[in-house]
């Protein structure tokens, strides 16, 4: 038997239920159904916190132009820490009630922002797929808040409950911003929302940087299942076209390098044309 019934909004699988029991996660589930996203607090990310920011600081210095010292990508073991970082019981308990048990990291990379930095724009992270998005979560986000979240800071903003809607915002939501509310969170929180919920920042009015790690799980099914990164440049200069696009070779997906520290614009602009619309 289940540990809760089918018509609870807040069951949790049996799979996981006594982790989130074991660490006191009832409370953030609720926020996660109710609101599309949640503030943990886990003693360990606290203690990891000024690891990771130092890492982030020094990483960033490696990045190449135009990005130097604004982003460092492709976190996972270019510092120790990354390693206890990506594993924080509280976050991987709550991922895997969003994404399944089971979930794989898709992205651990990082941003920092200066006094007068733009905001984001209004967006779900589940940007690669149409809507209407599937009523179980695709994508979970994570913010390691390395230094406090306040408005004036630059928060993220959301827009909690947008999440049911199972839709990316239009143009005009994304303009009247209805609804937005900052989420404030102290050093060392790790703020979690799934890939359905609204979200963007505010702009940074203060001095210093807001240094944060933006850690992205999916579910286990959306790895390929056969891994042909051995297939390479000169072995597709000799095939049909096409074979490029069947490997997702055109696509930004993958594309980040340690120099880039971030993804192909090129290709981001491929996979934005093509992945939610038929427009090639
Ligand atoms: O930088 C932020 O506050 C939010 C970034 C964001 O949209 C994300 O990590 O999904
Ligand atoms: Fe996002």
């Amino acid at each position: 038997m289940p540990l809760d019934t089918a018509d609870d909004p807040y069951a949790v699988p049996e799979f996981l239920a006594p982790r989130i029991d074991a660490l006191g996660l009832r409370g953030n589930v609720r926020d996660l159904v109710d609101n599309g996203y949640t503030v943990i607090q886990d003693p360990v990310a606290h203690a990891l916190t000024d690891r990771v920011r130092e890492a982030i600081l020094r990483l960033a210095e490696e990045t190449a132009p135009p990005r130097t010292g604004q982003s460092a990508a492709l976190l996972l073991g270019r510092d120790p820490v990354f390693s206890e970082a990506v594993l924080v019981p509280r976050l991987l308990a709550l991922v895997e009630f969003l994404v399944g048990r089971g979930a794989i990291l898709s992205q651990l990379t990082s941003s920092i922002r200066g006094e007068g930095a733009a905001p984001l724009v209004l967006h779900a992270d589940n940007s690669w797929f149409p809507a209407p998005f599937p009523n179980w979560e695709i994508m979970a986000t994570a913010c390691w808040v390395t230094d406090a979240f306040t408005r004036e800071g630059g928060c993220t903003s959301i827009v909690p409950g947008t999440h049911a809607l199972k839709r990316h915002p239009s143009e005009e939501e994304c303009r009247a911003l209805d609804g937005l509310v900052p989420i404030l969170a102290p050093r060392g929180s790790l703020c979690l929302w799934d890939g359905s919920v609204w979200h963007g920042n505010y702009p940074r009015e203060t001095p210093g940087q807001r240094v944060v790690m933006h850690m992205t799980y999916t579910r286990a099914g959306f790895a390929p299942v056969e891994d042909y990164s051995h297939l390479d440049e000169a072995w597709l200069a000799g095939q049909p076209e096409g074979v490029r696009d069947l490997l997702g070779r055109n696509l930004f997906l993958g594309s980040t390098t340690i120099g880039s520290g971030g993804a192909d614009p090129v290709k981001l602009r491929h996979t934005q044309r093509i992945a939610r619309s038929e427009k090639a």
